[in-house]
């Protein structure tokens, strides 16, 4: 099995395909957004997670391409929901390092909203922090000029990259999503409280609304709801779901 091979046929083909997590209101228990999910979705091998394809995929140089696909899916997506007269969520989108530095994440976002006539406001971009560990003012430039199209944009995997907390303050962000790494030990541990209700009230000082990821226990939720992070996503309320399971939550609710 050559993997390089596979992926040049995926693209051909169009085998990638998206899920669909919700991210829920700790406040209002009704989902709020969706976080798209790349997998590919081999006639063989069957459905491949990313952390298996996207590395190969941005050797290749075609990361970008893909995530140009990955945007436009997911923005036609949302604004067949909102067609469907469900209450309108937000959809956001995983952005590489190579789509965001490649130098036109600006015109792409652009372009697709004026495809699919989606209000940018229900889109969001995931930058992850080791992506934008980088503090350039270029980093920032294309930060603000992705703001000035109306979409937000959140830090993914926060906590997990060291110099976070000197460019946080610069970044034009709107979220912080709290790396599922730090609720693992939420209910046993009170150090481990004491790091996430400190990266909320970090967040808070900043005007930043926090996200907690990989909540799988109630524990986890109440104590997240108790330090108003106001929305999570986890397998307490939903996997990634292939798109027709998410209309049906998007329909009938949780
Ligand atoms: O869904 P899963 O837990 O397997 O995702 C693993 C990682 O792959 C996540 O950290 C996620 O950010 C990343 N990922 C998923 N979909 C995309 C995508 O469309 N583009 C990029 N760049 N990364 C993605
Ligand atoms: O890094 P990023 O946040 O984009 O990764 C999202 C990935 O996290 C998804 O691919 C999904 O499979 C995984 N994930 C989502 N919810 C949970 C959870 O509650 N527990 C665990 N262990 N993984 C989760
Ligand atoms: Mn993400
Ligand atoms: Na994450």
């Amino acid at each position: 099995r050559n993997l390089e091979n596979d992926l040049l046929q995926a693209c051909a083909r169009g085998e990638f395909v998206l899920y669909y997590q919700p991210l829920v209101s700790t406040v209002r228990g009704v989902i709020t957004g969706v976080e798209a999910l790349l997998r590919w979705d081999h006639p063989i091998y069957g459905l491949t997670p990313p952390g298996q394809f996207i590395p190969q995929l941005e050797e290749m140089g075609l990361m970008v391409e893909v995530g140009k696909w990955v945007l436009r899916t997911a923005c036609m997506q949302n604004v067949m929901w909102q067609k469907e007269r469900l209450s309108p969520v937000r959809v956001a989108v995983n952005v590489s390092a190579q789509q965001f530095y490649g130098g036109d994440i600006v015109d792409a976002v652009d372009q697709v909203l004026r495809e699919t006539e989606l209000d940018a406001k229900y889109l969001e971009l995931e930058l992850t922090e080791t992506l934008t560990l980088d503090a350039s003012e270029n980093t920032v430039a294309i930060m603000q000029d992705l703001k000035s199209l109306g979409v937000s944009l959140s830090l993914d995997d926060f906590g997990t990259g060291w110099s976070s907390l000197s460019y946080l303050s610069r970044f034009p962000l709107d979220r912080l999503k709290i790396d599922r790494s730090f609720m693992r030990d939420i209910a046993s541990r009170p150090a481990a409280r004491a790091v996430v209700g400190g990266i909320i009230n970090l967040g808070r000082s900043l005007h930043l609304d926090c996200i907690g990821e990989g909540v799988e226990t109630r524990q986890q939720l109440d104590y997240l709801r108790e330090q108003q992070c106001s929305e999570v996503q986890g397998f307490l309320y939903s996997p990634p779901l292939p798109v027709a399971d998410c209309s049906t939550l998007l329909r009938f609710g949780l």
